[in-house]
């Protein structure tokens, strides 16, 4: 009997915990957390611990390559062999490239959080294509192109550990990151301040010293009015904004109009609320803690400029307790590094035709954030054929019609490709629309190597297991799909250099000095970096400095001061407020889920069998709906539904409904899986307004009704 212990991390959520993997004659015995990690430091949640393994070893595990027999969405399949499935998806990518352009074959993937994603950018460009589809302008991303904007790069580097105030604004850490829950319990302890900004009430607001419940998408408002109580009581940072803030004065100018008096009218949160919120956080060191709730919807990018300036005046930028700006080893390439290297690159005139990147050129395209393409136009390139036809899709590590709005666009833009591959773990709603399905390995079977802002490390995925049946890694994937296209000359050039995944990671330690087996060894690598260097660094801005009157926004026609935009729900004319008398928030995570994930096993079904949407019972008995009821939900503008079942609470206001997402029944007999049934995305639209910056669609603040089915 051998037995041993591996030093890993767990990716399965950007939390990045380290973990330790021990093994008994080479099976997995037990996954628990490393509280030797700098980042997560011993915090660690179920799904680490329990639902990756099921993932890999379950029994609806994808094993082999499959190829559809019946009509596409029939859900029947053979099992073929990979050089089968390699050939014909090479002969069909090929036919629509030769037939339509190298444009209009196209890419989905979550994002460039993980290796998959710089993978899926790569492919997609060695096929001539620019257009790839990331998830972020559903998560995450009105956040980093604020930070991008305004020139602080700070996501997941809030240092609550040693902060004595820690400002939440639409984050839940309790059920979506162990770590940062861990570090506010320890705050609370050694009696530092809690404000948590919350329509809804949580974990987190039941621990807080000051709780905020503004209307939902009213955030900016309040941002904007602790900002000018701070510059009013003197009490911002004045050297730190001499001498690196650019546009203060224009900034100061717009502040002066969110007095406590008019923010409380905007939101709906008392004076007296903002007044606190604004004391908690002028005493510092103050950390902000922002989450999804204040991301991906159509003020989005302005809500987070409003915080981000808010951290630069108050002089917590890259403060111990504070929000550190991102650190990483030199020589270390991260995978936006690898998406943005020159050598990499599509010619630019190539890249200006990213779908998207007319409209959202900081999103989409040559000045694009991660280069990719904006989603739902991509979909709409799929039905109508402009701005040109997109008519083949790959798409791998994500359930696309199940996590993005509006299911029904969604399939029937995948019904109407002439080919599309899926690779996945296990057959879902997304691969139910494929002509090919490919096994993927889970991240027990994947060696990865990424920059961890949060530690700040290098962290390190130990592949403890082999690939079960015949699954294999994105880029084993990518590189045998480019060889089998460059046989047919389907190839605009290779930007795949890479014989496997080791060198892929080599590549990535560079000229870091860190190598592979000191972080097999420990599990990750720690750095040294400082804090508050500016004078070395400057900030990647036009001018160099913090902007808080963008020079980028002015340039593009959109407001270069951080603003506060009037929620759309409140543009609806009367007709509209009453057939959609509610707001409809979604995305309430739970400790069971990842978003679609491991909706298939069976600890996690007894734990959380249906969706739920919460509603307050005043609300419920006007609308007839009786505690755990099922009813549907409609949103403003969209035909198809949704169904949950009603929660009756007093955690959410009156008028105000919240439900989670990613709901699909891996069980059913339905082909569709239940994508347009117990799905919320089955009821939501994809359409705008989109935010000018992302493009991102509200997922959450739509006008909706619930009725009792
Ligand atoms: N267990 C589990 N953990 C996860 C995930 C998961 O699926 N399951 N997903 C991971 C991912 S990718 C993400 S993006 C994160 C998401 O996790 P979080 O960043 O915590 O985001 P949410 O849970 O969507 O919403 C957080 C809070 O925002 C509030 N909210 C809604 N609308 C508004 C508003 O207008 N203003 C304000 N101030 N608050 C609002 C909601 O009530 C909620 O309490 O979780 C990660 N962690
Ligand atoms: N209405 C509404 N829609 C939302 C949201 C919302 O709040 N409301 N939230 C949005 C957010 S924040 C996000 S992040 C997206 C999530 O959207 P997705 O990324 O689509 O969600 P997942 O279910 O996490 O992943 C989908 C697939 O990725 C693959 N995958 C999962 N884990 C791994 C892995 O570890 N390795 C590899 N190689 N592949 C893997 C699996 O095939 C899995 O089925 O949804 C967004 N959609
Ligand atoms: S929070 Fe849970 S799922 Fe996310 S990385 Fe940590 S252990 Fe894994
Ligand atoms: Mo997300």
């Amino acid at each position: 009997m051998t037995k041993s212990v591996h030093p890993s991390q767990c990716w399965e959520c950007n939390t990045y915990c380290g973990s330790l993997i021990s093994k008994r004659n080479g099976e997995i015995l037990k996954i628990g957390p490393n509280p030797d990690h700098p980042g997560s430091k011993g915090a660690f949640c179920v799904k680490g611990i329990r639902a990756v393994r099921e993932w890999t070893d379950n029994k609806n595990r994808l094993l082999f390559p499959m190829r559809r027999v019946g009509a596409r969405g029939s859900g029947e399949w053979k099992r073929i062999s990979w050089d089968a499935a390699l050939d014909e998806m090479a002969d069909r990518l090929a036919a629509v490239r030769s037939k339509y352009g190298p444009m209009s074959i196209a890419g989905a993937v979550s994002g460039a959080a993980f290796s998959r994603g710089a993978v899926m950018a790569l492919l997609m460009r060695s096929i001539g294509s620019p257009n790839w589809m990331i998830n972020q302008d559903l998560c995450g991303g009105c956040q980093a192109l604020s930070e991008k904007i305004t020139g602080i790069p700070m996501k997941n580097g809030e240092d609550i550990d040693n902060a004595q105030c820690a400002m939440l604004v639409g984050r839940n850490p309790y059920a979506a990151d162990p770590t940062q829950w861990r570090a506010l319990k320890a705050l609370k302890k050694r009696g530092g301040q809690i404000v948590v900004i919350d329509p809804i009430q949580g974990p987190a607001s039941r621990i807080a010293d000051v709780y905020l419940r503004p209307r939902p998408g009213t955030d900016a408002a309040l941002a904007l009015s602790i900002a000018h109580l701070l510059v009013k009581w003197g009490s911002y940072d004045s050297e730190f904004v001499e001498r690196w803030c650019h546009g203060f004065e224009q900034y100061k100018k717009r502040i002066d109009k969110f007095s406590p008096e008019v923010a409380a009218r905007l939101t709906g949160v008392s004076i007296s609320d903002i007044v606190a919120a604004a004391k908690a956080y002028s005493a510092g060191p103050s950390v902000f803690v922002p989450g999804h709730g204040i991301d991906a919807f159509s003020a989005g990018v302005q809500t987070f400029r409003a915080f981000d300036c808010l951290v630069a005046i108050s002089g917590n930028l890259d403060r111990l307790g504070g929000n550190r700006l991102t650190k990483k080893p030199k020589g270390f390439r991260t995978y936006l590094d690898l998406i943005h290297d020159p050598q990499f690159r599509l010619p630019v005139e190539v890249e200006r035709q990213t779908i998207g990147a007319k409209e959202f050129p900081l999103w989409s395209g040559p000045e694009g954030w991660q280069t990719a393409c904006h989603n739902p136009s991509v979909i709409e390139a799929v039905l109508t054929g402009r701005p040109y036809p997109v008519r083949g899709m790959y798409i791998s590590g994500v359930n696309i019609v199940v996590t993005y709005p509006d299911a029904t666009r969604t399939i029937e833009a995948l019904k109407s490709l002439d080919f599309v591959a899926v690779a996945t773990q296990n057959l879902n709603p997304t691969s139910a629309f494929a002509d090919i399905v490919l096994p993927k390995t889970t991240t027990l079977e994947e060696e990865e190597v990424q920059l961890l802002w949060g530690g700040p490390c290098i962290g390190y995925t130990n592949p403890v297991l082999a690939p079960r049946g015949e699954a294999r890694s994105d880029l084993d994937i990518a590189l045998a799909l480019r060889d089998e296209l460059a046989t047919r000359d389907a190839l605009a050039k290779d930007f795949l250099p890479w014989p496997d995944q080791r060198s892929f990671n080599e590549y990535l330690l560079g000229e870091s000095g860190i190598k592979i087996e000191e972080l097999q060894a420990k599990g990750f690598s720690e750095f040294p970096y400082k804090l508050r260097n500016f004078e070395e660094t400057g900030f990647p801005t036009v001018s160099g400095k913090v902007e808080l009157y963008s020079e980028k926004l002015k340039t593009l026609g959109l407001d270069p001061l951080p603003n506060y935009v009037q929620p759309n729900a409140d543009l609806a004319g009367p007709e509209e407020r009453s057939h959609f008398p509610l707001i409809l928030l979604t995305g309430l995570r739970e400790k069971t889920y990842h978003h679609s994930r491991f909706r298939d096993q069976d600890w996690a079904r007894r734990i959380s069998p249906d969706p739920i949407v919460q509603i307050h019972p005043v609300t419920a008995a006007e609308y007839n709906i009786c505690d755990t009821e099922w009813v549907s939900i409609q949103t403003s503008g969209v035909s198809t539904k949704s169904r949950a079942r009603a929660q009756l609470s007093e955690n959410t206001p009156r008028g105000v409904v919240s439900t989670g997402m990613g709901w699909w029944e891996p069980f059913s007999d339905d082909p569709e899986m239940g994508a347009r049934d117990i799905n919320i995305n089955g009821a939501m639209s994809y359409g705008g307004p989109w935010d000018p910056v992302t493009g991102s669609s509200d997922s959450r603040g739509r006008r909706c009704r619930l009725t009792p089915v």
